[in-house]
């Protein structure tokens, strides 16, 4: 990780960690347990990755980067909620995320389960908010669309339901293929067409940025498999391996190279996508460099 690339991450990360601080109620609010709950989650050491591609894309069109976060929070918020729920026991059953107890383990189950329920609601109640200052523009409502696609049956719900009915099943590459464009690329593709719609981007410059969403959003996915079958997961997270689960992989199916390729495949055909852009679209070049070939 270059040092540059590392100090716009530390930079962006501050600035979403501040405004998710203040777009969400405080841990001493009543009933306190569930925002307690919330505010473990969300502050519990996320890369912020999605809110960072918004930002990025929203970058390339225009500077004013506050009128973007409440988009960029709502997404984290929704990131958020799939972890909290993914790791409930009648999900992935996992006790540990990011090397720290998961929220049922500390909060209980129900309080788990409602955290989750308040991320995804509050992060619609959020951008609807902010849609409504940006007048009678549009964009706010198309954000919200894209989002809520992305958030929905034609993204991770659909994604998460193919990933839990193939685990210990036999699977083959399409299925992977199914999964990963819905279980991840769906939020990350998002992403960066969000931070398009918001900047006032145009339908072939949004058609560009969307592509380019989806080939990282499935490297991302694909990367995230091979470290984990590399090093399991008990090292990186603290969570059972994807191996131990019988989880449907690409390193479990194609071996280690071949998946390693073509996380590295669709990481080129990403950076063509952004030819049509000027060197505006410079941290999301370098952002899809650090996605296939980060280790963590
Ligand atoms: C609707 C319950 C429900 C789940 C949706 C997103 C999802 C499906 C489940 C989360 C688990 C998972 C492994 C998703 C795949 C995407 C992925 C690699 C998530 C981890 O994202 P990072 O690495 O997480 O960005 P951090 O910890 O950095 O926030």
């Amino acid at each position: 990780l270059s040092i540059e690339l590392d100090q716009y991450f530390k930079a962006r990360r501050e600035l979403i960690e501040k405004s998710l601080d203040q777009f969400l109620p405080s841990e001493q609010t009543y009933p306190e347990k569930i925002h307690q709950a919330i505010r473990y989650s969300l502050f519990g050491g996320g890369k912020r990755i999605r809110p960072i591609l918004l930002l990025a894309g929203y970058e390339i069109f225009r500077d004013d980067l506050e009128r973007a976060m409440p988009f960029a929070c709502a997404l984290e918020m929704i990131h958020n909620y799939s972890l909290i729920h993914d790791d409930l026991p009648a999900m992935d059953d996992d006790d540990f995320r990011r090397g720290k107890p998961t929220c049922h383990k500390m909060f209980g189950e129900a309080t788990a389960i409602l955290a989750g329920d308040a991320l995804l609601t509050e992060a619609f109640g959020l951008m609807a908010r902010a849609g409504l200052e940006m007048g009678s523009d549009q964009v706010g409502l198309k954000a919200i669309q894209e989002l809520g696609q992305a958030a929905g049956l034609s993204g991770i719900i659909t994604g998460q339901e193919l990933d839990l009915e193939k685990q210990g099943q036999v699977y083959n590459e399409q299925d992977l293929e199914y999964i990963s464009r819905h279980k991840t690329a769906a939020l990350i593709r998002a992403s960066v067409k969000v931070g398009g719609i918001l900047g006032g981007a145009g339908e072939s410059e949004l058609t560009a940025l969307s592509e380019f969403g989806e080939r990282i959003g499935r490297a991302f996915q694909i990367v995230d498999d091979v470290l984990d079958f590399q090093v399991g997961d008990r090292d990186r997270k603290g969570s059972e391996s994807d191996a131990r689960k019988k989880k449907a992989t690409y390193p479990a199916l194609l071996g280690l190279s071949q998946s390693r390729e073509l996380a590295k495949r669709l990481s080129r055909e990403a950076l063509k996508c952004l030819e049509i852009f000027s060197d505006r679209a410079e941290p999301l070049r370098k952002i899809a460099g650090w996605l296939v070939a980060r280790e963590y």
